[in-house]
């Protein structure tokens, strides 16, 4: 056993390195604080036990505390015990009848760690398996203290936050980059009660009427004999039920598209799709849509990049956003609605608000901001805070009430049923990252997993013998508002709205948003996809539903399906294009983007030394790329030609040509890209070089070289092309590197065949 005094001098030491840890570094608007920004995936050494291990929320970030009482610590002292607080002397042998066995039934310690181990999964979300979360902290704007009583929009009120993103269909092992919706789930936990803001990174859904969530669930899942395709939609039961449930034709629309495949969580946009009603604090009413506009932009990745990504760090969006953050490049997100007056007939320019398969083009309701969010702190523990996490759309605040969307309304039952079944009970409000931040006084009592002790024998109202506690709020206790709405006198019917039965014009209205280079992408998704399929008619149909949305996406998806286009069934709509769905021809900032510096033992280091100064400067994380790794002088080489790939990096920079090494790839002759001129093979250079070229260069990323490095552009066939620049020096290389970056891609590279 160890002498206490190590023991003690440890448990000292690990408890300033965590004070250290916890410390929030200076968040920094990027570029203010290079210093703050670091190559995430340094080898460290291990992080120390952490002081506190008491859950997270117990007191925030921002120094509030949870309204329940501290939580029982998770993990105390420096010793092994068992789950009573035994102190153990061994965890690796079980106790046997001598050496060679068998296993004493008596042995507690055995039977506790192995059935805690057995028990130690729980049923993974039956949609939005996979996720990553992380905390943060959103600030109110006050833009919108006229619309909704909700503290949490103050001006300058700061609420802390917690987000899960998510993807839909996969298991919760799967690839982040698959083509699919992302979820987009913000828990703010305020003062007047918590608000989850469930939503999406698309702002329709595919169906109108939440009772078929069940049927467009199973279409989208692997089929049922062999469970395959894994996170997917390019399968037969997906386009069999998006064709003939047409209404899921928009959403679709958005999925084919480059939202489909978002670069990071970072740069994608989140909509709360449903339409909310606000109520102020006179009780005027407004209707609104929640948005969420991510500082970066938003961007997406190339399919290509996609499947590479899939195979090659199917972590990737969640890597990046926790790398982001621990550089300290935190995300934001401004917080916006959109307004519309809550009119009888809930309609605004003809569109029914109550139509989640429907926007409002945000050039005719304008997304105004009313807060900003800064996700600036990663999970310390990820099963107890986002595997546990329990989001539901009926945890308003007063100032925030639902409409009847019958999407919205079907939601508001799945979301807490579901839980029981996942986290075991009706308790799971009181697990650590679902308690409110609020006073919590419920009169709920018992259920599995009871971890609050109540005092008090009178749960019930009125009472008499806890001296009439608890008391119910009115107005001027700021009590939640059911807003009095009118309902119609009307009856029973398993029935939509006529209004519900235009299927198309939105579609049509994005397809017509798009860039040229945007909907080529399209095409090709479709073409995939539905190429996927086995079934010759659900082609068909799904072609019928494509010629009703615009003929010329219908001809091309059917040329490359070797299959007739079919006429429209349904008149075109005359759609006004929202230029606000592009993602193509805006400028961005680059934070937290990562650029890759090649560079071998020859390279000028003073140079390299001075570029990475000016990169981390703009609020990037340059990373160094070697034949070997080690150190190159005082800089860490953070990726081999074996171990980075160009995936991983936004830009290249190119500072050497090193010579083929023994254990490169064989070199191939000449360009492979079908749009590049011939390579030029007079300068051997390592084909894992030429290959990261290559790939940079069809991914449309920007590429800058200076010294050695103008040979290996040379050698890979790209000097000349857009978006491909040299210069004299890392820096100067940079600087154009850097505003080719703010377009997020050298969209020039893509010759689009349509217009
Ligand atoms: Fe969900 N959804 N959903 N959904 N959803 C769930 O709740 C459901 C819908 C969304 O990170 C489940 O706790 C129904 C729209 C996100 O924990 C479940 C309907 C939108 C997440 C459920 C919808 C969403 C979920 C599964 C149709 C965007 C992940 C686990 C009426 C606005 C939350 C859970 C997280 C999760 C039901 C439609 C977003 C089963 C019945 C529309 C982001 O309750």
């Amino acid at each position: 056993s160890k002498p206490a005094k190590a023991v003690k001098d440890v448990v000292e030491n690990a408890a300033e390195k965590v004070a250290d840890l916890l410390t929030p570094d200076v968040p920094g608007s990027p570029g203010s604080a290079p210093a703050t920004l670091e190559e995430p995936t340094t080898p460290h050494d291990p992080l120390p036990p952490k002081k506190e291990q008491g859950t997270p929320e117990t007191v925030t970030p921002t120094g509030a505390t949870t309204g329940v009482p501290a939580p029982a610590k998770a993990q105390q002292g420096p010793y092994l015990t068992t789950a009573q607080g035994a102190r153990l002397r061994d965890t690796d042998h079980s106790l046997k009848a001598g050496p060679r066995g068998p296993i004493l039934m008596q042995d507690h310690h055995f039977r506790e760690k192995i059935m805690h181990f057995d028990h130690e999964r729980i049923p993974e979300r039956v949609v939005h398996a996979r996720g990553a979360g992380a905390h943060g902290v959103f600030e109110g704007y006050g833009t919108a203290e006229g619309m909704t009583r909700a503290g949490f929009l103050k001006k300058g009120k700061k609420t802390d936050v917690f987000v899960r993103f998510s993807t839909v269909l996969g298991s919760r092992g799967s690839a982040d980059t698959a083509r699919d919706t992302r979820g987009f789930a913000t828990k703010f936990y305020t003062d007047e009660g918590t608000f989850d803001l469930v939503g999406n990174n698309i702002p329709v859904f595919f169906i109108q009427d939440g009772i078929k969530f069940p049927d467009v669930i199973h279409a989208g899942k692997p089929h049922p004999d062999r469970e395959i395709p894994q996170a997917q939609s390019a399968h037969d039961t997906f386009w069999d039920f998006v064709s003939l449930h047409t209404e899921a034709q928009h959403h679709t629309m958005w999925n084919m598209s480059d939202r489909g495949i978002p670069r990071s969580y970072r740069t994608m946009e989140g909509f709360g799709v449903h339409t909310f009603r606000l109520v102020n604090a006179a009780g005027e009413t407004v209707l609104a849509k929640f948005h969420w506009k991510p500082k970066l932009g938003v961007h997406s990745l190339t399919w290509e990049e996609s499947q590479m990504l899939a195979g090659m760090d199917p972590d990737y969006h969640r890597r990046d956003l926790y790398d982001a953050i621990e550089a300290g490049a935190y995300p934001e997100w401004e917080l916006g609605i959109q307004v519309f007056p809550d009119t009888p007939d809930e309609t605004f320019e003809g569109i029914d608000l109550l139509d989640p398969t429907k926007i409002v083009p945000e050039e005719l309701a304008p997304v105004q901001p009313i807060g900003k969010m800064t996700l600036n702190r990663t999970p310390t523990n990820f099963f107890a805070e986002v595997e546990q996490v329990a989001f539901h759309l009926g945890h308003l605040p007063p100032g925030i009430d639902v409409t009847n969307d019958p999407l919205f309304q079907a939601r508001l039952f799945s979301y807490l049923d579901t839980q029981i079944t996942r986290l075991g009970g009706p308790n799971f409000s009181q697990i650590p990252i679902n308690r409110p931040h609020a006073a919590v006084n419920d009169m709920f009592r018992d259920g599995l997993h009871q971890h609050a002790v109540h005092a008090g024998v009178a749960p019930y109202r009125p009472n008499s013998l806890d001296g009439g506690n608890p008391f119910v709020a009115g107005d001027e206790e700021n009590a939640f508002v059911d807003v009095p709405v009118k309902v119609a006198e009307a009856s029973k019917v398993r029935a939509n709205p006529v209004s519900f039965d235009d299927h198309y014009s939105q579609a049509r209205l994005f397809w017509q948003s798009m860039s040229p280079v945007e909907k080529e992408h399209i095409i090709r998704a479709y073409t995939f996809e539905l190429g996927k399929c086995y079934e010759q008619a659900i082609k068909e149909r799904q072609l019928q539903c494509l010629a009703n949305i615009d003929p010329l996406l219908c001809q091309e998806v059917a040329t490359g399906l070797g299959l007739p286009a079919p006429e429209p069934t349904v008149p075109l709509a005359d759609v006004v294009p929202s230029p606000a769905l592009s993602q193509v021809g805006k400028e961005w900032p680059a934070d937290g983007r990562i650029v890759g510096i090649v560079v071998d033992d020859d390279t000028d280091l003073d140079d390299v030394r001075a570029l990475r100064m000016v990169v981390f400067t703009a609020g990037m994380v340059p990373l160094l790329i070697a034949p070997h790794g080690g150190m190159l002088g005082d800089m860490p080489v953070q990726r081999t030609f074996a171990t980075g790939r160009s995936i991983e990096f936004d830009a290249l920079l190119l500072a050497a040509a090193p010579a083929p090494a023994p254990d490169a790839m064989p070199a191939r002759d000449a360009k492979a890209g079908a749009n590049g001129p011939a390579a030029d093979n007079s300068a051997a250079v390592d084909p894992r070089v030429t290959l990261l070229i290559d790939e940079c260069w069809r991914h449309a990323k920007a590429i800058g070289a200076w010294g050695a490095g103008v040979t290996a552009l040379k050698q890979a066939g790209v000097t000349g092309t857009p978006g491909v620049v040299s210069g004299d020096s890392g820096e100067n290389v940079f600087s154009d590197v850097r505003q080719l970056m703010a377009s997020h891609r050298v969209w020039e590279r893509f010759p689009a065949s349509v217009a």
